[in-house]
């Protein structure tokens, strides 16, 4: 046993000495050395880190199909000292028009990210958020399910803790309702926040009743309540219509389809400026052929290449929390749903962590 893994290590020691010798396909020393013969070895080893992990920050070597399923195999801790970023799902979906289901995302999302933690993110140039900051899993939020008029005050109660105590949130949806209650502690920390908003759908309908709780109608009231700032708000990836879009700049799918990645961060960029920029990310965004798992689906959508690149060319943008919403497991046979909510939260990770390395 010990002869083939010498054999396969030193294949494995010829295969990095030739890549860091020919840096193709965009392949760094410093991605090289992260998975190096010490991860191996750690693989054999590591278990449960969700609660054996002593260290916020690191990697992770544990198997991807074992042990116990983290947002990234961070830590599940509900204490927030020292924290830079606290994950935390929110399981409702009370709010949907059509297919429910969202309520089991966090999970689903969770198990998809054991694929990610074990390098540091492509295409950041070796930068590697996990072991700059303090990244947790705060868990998920607890709620009366039979008493739904109190989940919007609960959340707002949740997000305003993690806050508070100096980190910022990434929610794992749930429906897209719940980006509402969360914008609310943002804006009483920030003020007035610009709304980066990817999604097919505006979810800005008329709306006057605050007391309804409707996925497609949270960002008329937030705005009209005055926690969003509509004039550097923005929407990205629209494929369906809305006769009063209050103002909102919005890039359609098609638009997106017919111009470039940099393009439409460039857009972005401009309509945001350096304001406190909340990301949320409803996973029907993308083409159903890319995440087919969720409520309410519509043709035309971005490719997940597509999000990909336009999340990585907005880096430093002043963004100061972020959610990814609508990722409904029973209609995601093959898991890619999860896979591609898992990696936009990645994303915003990385965008989190490198706005406050460039500043601070
Ligand atoms: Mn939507």
């Amino acid at each position: 046993m010990d002869e083939i893994l010498n054999f396969q290590f030193t294949v494995f020691t010829i295969i990095i000495e030739m890549k860091q010798a020919i840096p193709i396909f965009g392949i760094t020393n410093f991605a090289i050395k992260g998975v190096g013969l010490m991860s191996l070895d750690e693989s054999r080893n590591q278990i449960d880190l969700a609660f054996t992990r002593k260290n916020m920050r690191g990697l992770s070597y544990e198997s991807t199909f074992s042990g116990a399923t983290s947002f990234l195999r961070r830590k599940y801790t509900k204490n927030l000292d020292g924290v830079d970023i606290a994950i935390t799902g929110v399981p409702f979906d009370q709010a949907v028009t059509n297919r429910p289901g969202a309520r089991f995302g966090p999970r689903a999302v969770r198990e998809a990210s054991a694929l990610q933690p074990c390098d540091p993110p492509m295409h950041w140039g070796g930068y590697s958020p996990l072991e700059e900051f303090n990244v947790v899993d705060y868990g998920d939020l607890a709620y009366d399910y039979a008493n739904i008029k109190d989940f919007p005050g609960a959340l707002t109660e949740h997000i305003r803790t993690i806050l508070a105590a100096g980190a910022g949130s990434i929610a794992i949806g749930g429906d897209h309702y719940i980006s509402f209650p969360v914008l609310r502690a943002y804006a009483e920390k920030f003020g007035p926040v610009s709304l980066l908003h990817f999604d097919a759908h505006s979810d800005t309908w008329k709306d006057d009743d605050i007391h309804r709780i409707d996925h497609g109608t949270m960002f008329y009231k937030a705005a009209r309540e005055g926690v969003i700032d509509t004039p550097s708000s923005i929407q990205v990836g629209i494929r369906t219509f809305n006769s009063d879009n209050l103002g909102i700049r919005a890039i359609t799918a098609r638009q997106i389809h017919e111009s470039k990645p940099t393009d439409v961060a460039n857009e972005i960029r401009k309509v945001a400026g350096d304001n406190p920029v909340y990301l949320t990310f409803d996973i029907d965004c993308l083409d159903p052929a890319f995440a087919p798992g969720t409520g309410t689906p519509v043709w035309g959508g971005l490719h997940s290449w597509q999000a990909a690149a336009i999340l990585r060319e907005l880096a430093g943008i002043n963004i100061v929390g972020g959610d990814m919403v609508e990722v409904s497991p029973q209609y995601d046979a093959s898991g890619a749903t999860a896979i591609a909510g898992a990696h936009v939260i990645m994303e915003m990770i990385c965008l989190w962590g490198w706005t406050r390395r460039e500043r601070h």
